[in-house]
């Protein structure tokens, strides 16, 4: 229950009268948020959050900046904040904020709107930021009342935090700000998710439990819910203790240690020849019981609803979402959050007798491990290729050599996303690989690798990059020069759209002329924003630059010249006639190249 906010006293912090701005940005302080990802607007907001020792971190472009707050909320676990002006800036906001819609991450804009006596009369700049934001926010909340200011803000937060969490906007016409605001001593909910942790139906735990327990081949799929409810570590109680598989989708990846001898690696659509976890499809083939934790059970994610079985096998889905639960495998139901859905159905497990599931466990590992090792070794002349251009799977096998178990990997959308997801590996259950998989639009890399390095400074940050994505967002050089954010970005330059030229040639046979642009001196950029960089064309220089660039504690970019026509292991597109003749199929039993 709030305080009552209308008595005169709590308009008054230390006898000083607050305006509206201050108010909100005291109020952001003592929910513990540190940063608002900014442009100086709303100025009013900006100054009085700056004035609480809140951080200002000044993006270039309104697009990067609500990427970055995602990037943010996605490594630090509570809600990140962009702020903005009404009209264009506004309009630069929704491409981010769909994508965190679409990732069910929480973020707060925090966005100018025009003052309430120029409502609805073409003010400058105007624009119905309502109908705007409709797909792509959780709740559009208009604060323009001085004296529920708190409530309000308040309940525009818990929106964001609370059930699927996703981004909300908060629109503050610029008179109200310089008013004076009412503020609520101690009032408001934290900036953590998520807010709640609803545990799922008992009975549906215990018939999920039973299911588990009974299964010859269980298997876990662990989305980005995971992630998202700090569920990690309870899933690898689960998984150790009930010897249960587990695989991820790319948002899920990191959520188990892909080492340990019941990880499946990467079950998703890029299972094709010469990925990491191409023979574990056997696996899931043949699985009798299949549980989805925080998943949408989205395309890429099932290979198209082709890559589970239709017949001999039951599935359970876990999801804080009743409305993805069962949305394309109809399941046992459990809706709640994800960790504590886990934590529940381990309580359930370890009350019962797990002497099955042990009995079971050295056959299941057997498979996996000796899959995986094959994986490997087909894979191999892949991860070792001494070609120039670089093969970019061989970027991935030096990355992984230089990185460790804490290191954060962010990538962008198109083939980034792929070779990130298929070849570097998972060394704990809760390390990060950052992808936007909400919609997968191109630029998003930099950004969020910039709110995650914001968020972890002391955390080694690699950002790899596709050249036609990066140029989305080399502004956001400056940013990190200027921040002195040590993300190290590899622009994997293939001077092509990758991902865009293969799919029209695998589908059509043909290309249009858009895919093939100017070969783009990266490095050149970079220095030109004052961030140190080098070009890599002989993959025996890879590692090294790495090490450089990671132990720097500097901002720096590594290009590296890769091959055009490498295209990572996406299944539909094994044995495709109109792509080149594709490398990997001269694995030992597979076709001559
Ligand atoms: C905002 C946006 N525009 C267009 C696309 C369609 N698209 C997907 S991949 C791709 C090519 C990306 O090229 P690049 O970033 O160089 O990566 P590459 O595939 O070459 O590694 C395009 C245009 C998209 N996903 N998002
Ligand atoms: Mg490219």
């Amino acid at each position: 229950m709030l305080p009552d906010i209308m008595s005169t006293e709590t308009q008054q912090v230390n006898g000083l009268t607050q305006t509206v701005a201050e108010v909100i940005a005291a109020s952001l302080k003592r929910r513990g948020i540190r940063n608002i990802f900014g442009q100086s607007l709303p100025s009013e907001l900006i100054l009085a959050a700056e004035k609480e020792g809140i951080r200002q971190v000044v993006y270039r472009t309104e697009n990067a900046g609500g990427a970055m707050a995602d990037g943010f909320a996605r490594a630090s676990g509570t809600i990140g904040v962009v702020a903005a002006q009404n009209g264009p800036a506004a309009t630069l906001l929704v491409p981010p904020l769909a994508e965190a819609m679409k990732a069910s991450i929480p973020v707060l804009a925090l966005l100018q709107e025009v003052p309430r006596k120029s409502r609805d009369r073409n003010a400058f700049q105007e624009i119905d930021h309502v109908e705007l934001f409709g797909a792509c926010s959780k709740r559009v909340s208009l604060l323009d009342c001085p004296e529920r200011i708190e409530e309000d803000l308040d309940l525009a937060i818990v929106e964001a935090l609370s059930g699927r969490p996703g981004p909300v906007v908060v629109l503050l016409p610029r008179d109200v700000l310089s008013m004076e605001g009412a503020s609520v001593e101690g009032g408001g909910s934290s900036a953590e998710f998520p807010l709640d942790r609803p545990r799922p139906d008992a009975a549906s735990v215990a018939v999920a439990a039973e299911m588990l327990r009974g299964a010859a081949r269980p298997l876990i799929i662990a989305g980005g819910g995971v992630h998202a409810s700090g569920g990690t570590e309870a899933l690898a109680e689960l998984q150790e203790i009930a010897s249960i598989p587990v695989g991820t989708t790319t948002m899920g990846k990191g959520s188990v240690d892909e080492r340990h001898e019941l990880s499946l690696g990467m079950i998703t659509s890029f299972m094709g020849a010469g990925s990491l976890s191409r023979r574990m499809g056997e696996y899931v083939a043949d699985a009798d019981v299949i549980m989805f934790v925080g998943s949408r059970t989205n395309e890429n994610g099932t290979d198209a609803w082709t890559l589970f079985p239709e017949d001999g096998c039951s599935y359970i889905h876990l999801d804080m979402d009743p409305v993805e639960v069962g949305r394309n495998y109809p399941s046992v139901r459990l809706v709640g959050d994800a960790r504590a859905g886990i934590e529940a159905l381990l309580d359930a497990l370890k009350d019962g007798d797990l002497a099955t599931r042990g009995e079971r466990r050295p056959q299941l590992a057997s498979f996996i491990v000796s899959a995986r090792r094959r994986d490997r070794v087909s894979a191999a002349h892949l991860l070792s290729a001494p070609d120039s251009p670089i093969r970019p799977e061989r970027v991935m096998a030096e990355l992984d050599k230089v990185g460790d178990s804490q290191t954060i990997y962010v990538a962008d959308a198109s083939y980034s996303t792929i070779w990130v997801a298929a070849y570097l590996t998972a060394r704990r259950a809760g390390q990060r690989f950052i992808t936007p998989r909400g919609l997968a639009g191109l630029g998003w890399g930099l950004p969020l690798a910039v709110g995650v390095q914001a968020s972890e400074p002391e955390s080694k940050v690699v950002c790899i990059v596709g050249d036609g994505g990066f140029a989305h967002c080399w502004s956001e050089l400056e940013t990190i020069a200027r921040e002195q954010l040590p993300v190290t970005i590899v622009v994997l330059n293939n001077a092509i759209l990758g991902f865009q030229k293969h799919a029209e040639l695998h589908k059509l046979g043909a290309h249009t002329t858009a895919v093939d642009h100017s070969r783009i001196d990266h490095c050149a950029i970079a220095r030109a924003c004052g961030v140190a960089a080098e070009l890599v064309s002989d993959p025996e220089e890879l590692e090294g630059a790495f090490v450089r660039n990671l132990n720097s504690g500097r901002p720096g970019l590594v290009e590296v010249d890769t091959d055009a026509r490498a295209y990572p292991p996406i299944k539909a597109w094994d044995d495709s006639p109109t792509l080149w003749a594709n490398p990997r199929s001269a694995e030992p039993n597979g076709k001559a190249a």
